[in-house]
């Protein structure tokens, strides 16, 4: 099958794109390496030392992997080429990444909430656009986010695999079902985004017929493959900073440095983890089981397990000994709150979760120690704070 991997270059993409070349897909990378650009403007690198798209293209092919394409080109910004490339390529699935994913970066400034709300929604508008306008039966598989449904209290509830089934009251007293997209609650301007774009999919599934399936995935950790740990030129990229950095990894570096481990207030903040390898497998998953004819907007939960941020520091503490700091948050979010997530959908396709308690913490441990000389421990504090008043409580006190 022909897939094109919209941001393939990136953290999920890139062993994404590999995967679904071994398992013989002709797979082309779509990307305007706009993530290492913000690595150059942030001043900040992984941590793992990643070659160029080039070089990982010709070592993915010197070690014997099935040849992958790189087009650049920016699909918020290029519709004209989009289009054309969806015209000579034909693909029969398009997998999309392309979107600017930090919660903190999306925070910082008037110019990078402008940035990602204008990448974002456009970037999967134009690809919407150009499925309908190209007039080929393309199924998107879309990386969302389990964000959209929020992190206030559910109240015990399951959060469905996306609808929640409502009664609705009527005049005369009685009462109907419906079922609706769960309602959203961002906790950020990226996470709005993804509500938006669950909005264009509902849309255009409904108007043209457009086949989506939607992952909404939790916070996914690790690094590596089988498949990127091939040959050095094949590693994956590691974000540690305090804004692309997310927060289970990030512990595990700070461990590897012996650096306190930054837990932003009490830590009951819960959120829902999913290992790189399983990420990886649920896109496959989506690919080979697409949705049929006219269904509606598929809606799966890419998560395997949550876990309260404090829970997870003592775990990473109790594997390497790492100390605590409990530090002012500078995110606007709810101090504590439950999650129970429902999650059976990629289970019943096949999916087997990989836990944290596989020994893969130990493993990302040992990534972190490995390239430990390139940390620059200055970049390690979360400094994007979510409103005003937090901004001027954080400042040092001079
Ligand atoms: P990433 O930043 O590492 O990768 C995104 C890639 O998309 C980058 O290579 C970037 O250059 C490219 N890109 C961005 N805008 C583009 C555009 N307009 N045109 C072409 N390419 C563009 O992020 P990631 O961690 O790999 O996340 C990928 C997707 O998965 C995102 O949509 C993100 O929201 C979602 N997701 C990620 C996580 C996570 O923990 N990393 C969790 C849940 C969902
Ligand atoms: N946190 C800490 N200490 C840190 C970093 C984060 O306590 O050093 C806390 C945050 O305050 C937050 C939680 O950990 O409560 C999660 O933060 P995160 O940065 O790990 O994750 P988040 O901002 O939610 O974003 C990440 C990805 C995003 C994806 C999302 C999935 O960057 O692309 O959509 O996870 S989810 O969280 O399920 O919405």
């Amino acid at each position: 099958m022909k897939v094109l991997v919209l941001g393939g270059d990136g953290f999920c993409g890139w062993p994404c794109a590999v995967n679904l070349a071994d398992a013989g897909h002709d797979v082309v990378i779509v990307d305007n390496l706009s993530r290492r650009k913000i690595d150059i403007d942030l001043g900040v690198e992984s941590l793992t030392p990643i070659a160029t798209i080039h070089d990982r293209l010709r070592a993915w092919e010197e070690t014997g992997g099935r040849p992958i394409h790189f087009v650049a080109l920016d699909i918020a910004q290029d519709y004209d080429l989009l289009l054309g490339l969806l015209r000579s390529e034909r693909p029969s699935a398009v997998v999309h990444f392309a979107e600017q994913r930090a919660a903190p970066y999306s925070m910082k400034s008037s110019a990078t909430k402008r940035y990602t709300v204008d990448n974002n929604v456009n970037g999967t508008h134009n690809l919407l656009c150009a499925i309908v306008e190209s007039g080929l039966d393309i199924h998107i598989v879309h990386l969302g986010t389990m964000g959209v449904y929020g992190y206030g209290s559910h109240r015990g509830a399951t959060i469905p695999e996306g609808y929640l089934t409502v009664e609705v009251p009527q005049p005369d007293g009685s009462r109907f079902q419906e079922k609706i997209l769960h309602p959203t609650d961002p906790g950020s301007v990226y996470h709005m985004t993804k509500t938006l774009d669950q909005l264009l999919f509902f849309y255009y599934n409904k108007n043209d017929s457009i086949r989506v399936t939607d992952l909404h995935q939790g916070i996914v950790w690790g690094t590596n493959t089988d498949l990127t740990d091939r040959d050095p030129r094949l590693v994956n990229r590691f974000d540690y900073d305090g804004d692309y950095g997310t927060v289970l990894n990030r512990f595990l570096m700070q461990a590897a440095i012996g650096y306190p481990l930054t837990v932003h207030g009490t830590g009951g903040q819960t959120r829902a983890f999913i290992h790189i390898r399983d990420s990886v497998k649920c896109v496959e998953l989506a690919i080979d089981n697409p949705p049929a004819a006219g269904e509606k907007v598929r809606i799966y939960n890419q998560m395997t397990e949550s876990h309260k941020v404090k829970d997870l520091a003592e775990k990473v503490a109790a594997v390497t000994g790492a100390k605590l700091n409990h530090l002012p948050n500078p995110r606007k979010e709810a101090i504590e709150n439950d999650l129970i997530v429902d999650n059976r959908c990629l289970i019943e396709l096949g999916l087997k979760p990989t836990t944290l308690d596989d020994g893969l913490l130990g493993e990302v441990v040992d990534v972190a120690r490995r390239w430990a000389d390139r940390c620059d421990r200055s970049r390690i504090p979360c400094v994007s704070t979510w409103t005003h008043s937090q901004a001027v409580a954080l400042q040092p006190v001079i």
